[in-house]
């Protein structure tokens, strides 16, 4: 079975803007390797061959609206004991679609978490303080969202894009 989620992925300005900000951050921990950097819609974990083609058949009929974030805080959470990019201002665009993919993977019978959805993108692992800079908010314009595979790979995790929608509207 694979380990599946569903995210919105950066285009490499975005990413290159995240890893210049991780450089900056001089923090204990792991820092998230630029190619990993993302924005974790839903949490699937380990998906059967059945359920991966059934919420991949829905998830291509939800519409993949534009959305815009903008991250412009840094947070630490203690628990899972990372540094993220969190956002003040995101679109309903983005909580509607975050609502159809919870819907998809429960009629799956996935279970998925209850917790409120807040969009991060995970800077640094295994952090564990509290990092107070200023920098410049990262303004994340996203034109649709994957499925994406996490993988253990030779030099540690390694996310593969399985599917991909896009809207063809303009952000
Ligand atoms: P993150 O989005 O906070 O970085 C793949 O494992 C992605 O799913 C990671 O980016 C991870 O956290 C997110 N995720 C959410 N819930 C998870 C869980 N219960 N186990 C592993 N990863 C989880």
């Amino acid at each position: 079975m694979k380990r599946l989620f569903f995210a919105l992925w950066p285009e490499l300005h975005i990413r290159q803007q995240c890893a210049t900000l991780t450089g900056k951050l001089n923090s204990s921990g792991k820092p998230v390797t630029p190619a990993n950097l993302h924005v974790t819609l839903l949490f699937l974990g380990r998906t059967s061959p059945e359920q991966q083609a059934a919420v991949t058949r829905e998830a291509s009929q939800i519409p993949a609206s534009p959305t815009t974030l903008k991250f412009d805080h840094l947070s630490f959470w203690k628990k899972p004991a990372v540094l993220c990019l969190t956002a003040s201002q995101f679109d309903q665009n983005l909580s509607k679609l975050h609502e159809n993919l919870v819907n998809i993977a429960k009629q799956q019978g996935i279970a998925v978490e209850d917790r409120p959805f807040t969009p991060h993108v995970t800077l640094v692992k295994k952090a564990y303080s509290v990092i107070d800079i200023g920098f410049s908010p990262v303004i994340w314009h996203s034109d649709g969202f994957c499925l994406v595979e996490s993988c253990a790979g030779a030099n540690g995790i390694e996310y593969r894009i399985i599917e991909r929608w896009t809207t063809t509207l303009p952000p």
